[in-house]
């Protein structure tokens, strides 16, 4: 889908990548990539808690009303393309900059499995633990999602910690890949919901190890904070 840039957030580099995005588990993921790439962007902050989102404007990029949203005006055979999805977004960077999704196509595959774990389960299963552990608990007097959606975290922080038992990445020793911009910044989120004793995040140690190792990165850093809260 090809569009023409928003006014409410106007291009002033119409010529460079245009991201719509917050300073969220899913904007960071985009915000990271960009900087870890090198590519030139321009940054558009939505304010979600405004309901930025459900603008006319931002639904033409994304009819989901989700951040984030991304525009390349140089995509392929040199059109406009537009972006929903943060795990499409990572892909098509990826791909245009031959960075962080190894070329053999075994290792690409996997690394595209566990981009679609994080999207399909780590994302909503976190983001639900956060809803009733930190922001609906005076809403519900039931305490059985809460109690579904803390063990589901346990139980994909399980998975995710033995994988990096024998790996410093999710794919290896040496090779940083999008699952990790995508796995990483969810854990980090884990600090926002204020969860970690209930979750036991502690006794996760090759986790805290992946996170900590992630956010060490200068550009990681600087993606992080594109589009702040
Ligand atoms: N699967 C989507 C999820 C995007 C998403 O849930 N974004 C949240 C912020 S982390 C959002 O825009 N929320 C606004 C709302 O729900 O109204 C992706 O990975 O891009």
């Amino acid at each position: 889908m090809s569009m023409l840039f928003p006014s409410r957030w106007p291009a002033t580099r119409p010529d460079i990548i245009q991201l719509y995005s917050l300073a969220t588990p899913n904007g960071q993921k985009v915000g990271i990539m960009l900087e870890e790439t090198g590519l030139e962007y321009e940054a558009h902050k939505i304010d979600i808690m405004a309901g930025d989102q459900f603008d006319e404007e931002f639904k033409q990029l994304n009819p989901n009303s989700k951040i984030p949203a991304l525009i390349d005006p140089n995509g392929p055979s040199g059109q406009s393309i537009t972006f929903m999805e943060s795990g499409a977004i990572l892909m098509y960077l990826a791909e245009k900059t031959g960075r962080f999704l190894p070329s053999d196509p075994a290792r690409r595959w996997e690394t595209i499995q566990w981009l679609f774990l994080q999207v399909a389960h780590v994302g909503p299963m976190f983001g639900q633990f956060g809803h009733f552990f930190k922001f609906a608990r005076e809403k519900t007097s039931d305490s059985y999602a809460l109690e579904r959606y803390t063990a589901e975290a346990k139980r994909i922080l399980t998975v995710l910690d033995q994988r990096l038992q024998t790996r410093e990445w999710i794919m290896g020793d040496d090779e940083m890949t999008i699952a990790d911009i995508a796995i990483a910044p969810w854990i980090k989120a884990l600090d926002f919901y204020e969860g970690h004793e209930t979750l036991g995040t502690e006794s996760f140690t090759q986790v805290i190890r992946y996170r900590d190792q992630f956010y060490a990165r200068p550009n990681v850093q600087k993606g992080a904070a594109v589009c702040s809260l």
